[in-house]
């Protein structure tokens, strides 16, 4: 077991839609995940986040939960549709106060609250225009974090703006699988991709101007590895790359975008590259106090002509796969940090994990959850940081991915992220195995 640095943040994740439910309460407002759940066919077994784990009244023993597992932070999300139900002008005065009380909950436990501004629950009423297609949302974003800022950031250890970009544009604009269900290409994929980085450099200024301290934003990264040694997949492979792992970073800390994605959205989709305004590239460099990794496996790429991306991902051949099919590799988190370093050197800012972490079969036998595959991805997935870190990358701190089981978006509650075991019929919590591990880890 690897040592970690002095100060090291031991944190876990989660986010408003699944977990939070009382989706008709407090004033919040519809957001595109209420819609998207609620349409037939779209969410396996017809789940919705209606009740998830009823966080929105259970927070107090939630965080109890943390207290008890040793965490010094914890990694939430706001519903934009609870501060803002319509998105825009008024602000929903019981939607701040649950955070406030959350936020004031997390500090008297001597953990330290680092919310994210926007995990995937968009204003239904911003989508009826257009949603991220539309230029607008990303100045209501703004409006939104300045007024999320002026209540927390005299308490929030760190903010993140977004939460995966990519799998927005991916999931949502292009594939369709998730909200809002759109199947765009790469000219809707660019437009939602363009908008959010301006709504995130917009946001960084917003709260900075509110008295916010860290801000940072939560991107998903997973290396490109071809699946052979033909020329196509080699291609393929270098073309994710620059969707997945540049497209949302580069931006940022160059300034400008990747050249083999304006290439690529020059050929299919010219005139998505209009959407560009001067000016734009500057607001979404705004300097950054922390970059967030999500990581959770690397991107195995054959050629396919038929996707929108050029290609087809598949599971690593000869790895161990989690419940929801994702295959363990360890060592491709240590590559996504030192990448991170190699390409960025020192305009990299300091890195956290802001989320890691594998679905698992989980049966509650007597009162007991035997997770032992999680308590190993966890440890192998820490030794991974310790070694990005002997290598010089700046990792200060990790988030498992999750606190406790929930709704995990199009596949509903079949697949569960948790340290903590909930029984969706009666909203008990049982911690696993995996958290009694972990409570050792952070106790050292
Ligand atoms: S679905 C997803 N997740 C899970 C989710 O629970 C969490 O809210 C997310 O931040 C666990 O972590 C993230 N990620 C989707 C990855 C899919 C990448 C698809 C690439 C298509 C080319």
């Amino acid at each position: 077991m690897s040592d970690l640095p002095a100060g090291f943040v031991w944190g876990a994740a989660t986010a408003a839609y699944q977990i939070e439910g009382a989706v008709a309460e407090g004033g919040r407002g519809a957001s595109v995940w209420d819609t998207f759940s609620h349409t037939a066919g779209r969410i396996k077994n017809g789940d919705t986040g209606d009740v998830a784990c009823d966080h929105f009244h259970r927070y107090k023993e939630d965080v109890a939960l943390m207290k008890e597992l040793g965490l010094t932070a914890y990694r939430f999300s706001i519903a934009w549709p609870r501060v803002q139900p319509e998105g825009r002008g008024r602000t929903n005065a019981a939607g701040l106060a649950f955070y406030d009380a959350l936020t004031d909950e997390l500090l008297n436990a001597g953990i330290q609250p680092w919310p994210t501004l926007f995990h995937w629950d968009l204003p239904q009423a911003l989508e009826d225009d257009g949603g991220w297609l539309n230029r607008d949302t990303a100045h209501r974003f703004e409006d939104y974090a300045f007024a999320v800022g002026e209540q927390l950031a005299d308490r929030a250890a760190g903010f993140m703006t977004l939460n995966e970009p990519f799998v927005v544009m991916a999931l949502g604009y292009m594939l369709g699988i998730h909200a809002p269900g759109h199947q765009l290409g790469l000219a809707g994929g660019f437009a939602s991709a363009h908008h959010q980085l301006l709504a995130h450099g917009m946001a960084v200024r917003a709260l900075r101007e509110a008295g916010a301290r860290q801000v940072g934003i939560a991107n998903n990264y997973a290396p490109a590895w071809p699946a052979t040694d033909r020329d196509a997949d080699h291609e393929a492979a270098a073309q994710l790359d620059a969707l997945h792992n540049h497209l949302f970073t580069d931006p940022l800390l160059r300034g400008q975008y990747p050249a083999a994605v304006l290439d690529l959205v020059s050929t299919h989709a010219p005139e998505a590259l209009n959407l560009i305004q001067s000016g734009d590239l500057a607001t979404i460099a705004a300097p950054l106090d922390f970059l967030g990794v999500n990581y959770y496996q690397p991107d195995h790429v054959t050629a396919d002509p038929q996707s929108p991306f050029g290609a087809k991902v598949e599971g690593v051949p000869g790895r161990e796969r989690t419940h929801f099919g994702w295959s363990v590799v360890p060592e491709a988190l240590t590559q996504t940090l030192t990448d991170l370093k190699a390409r960025y050197g020192d305009d990299c800012p300091p890195i956290y994990v802001t989320e890691s972490g594998c679905s698992q079969p989980d049966v509650l036998i007597d009162g007991r959850v035997r997770d032992e595959a999680r308590s190993r991805y966890h440890e192998a997935h820490l030794e991974a940081v310790a070694a990005a870190i002997a290598r010089g990358a700046d990792v200060r701190g990790y988030f498992a991915w999750s606190l406790m089981d929930n709704f995990e978006w199009a596949e509903g509650y079949s697949q569960r992220f948790g340290l903590v075991y909930v029984d969706f019929e009666t909203q008990e919590r049982t911690p696993k195995d995996s958290f009694h591990w972990l409570k050792r880890r952070i106790g050292g």
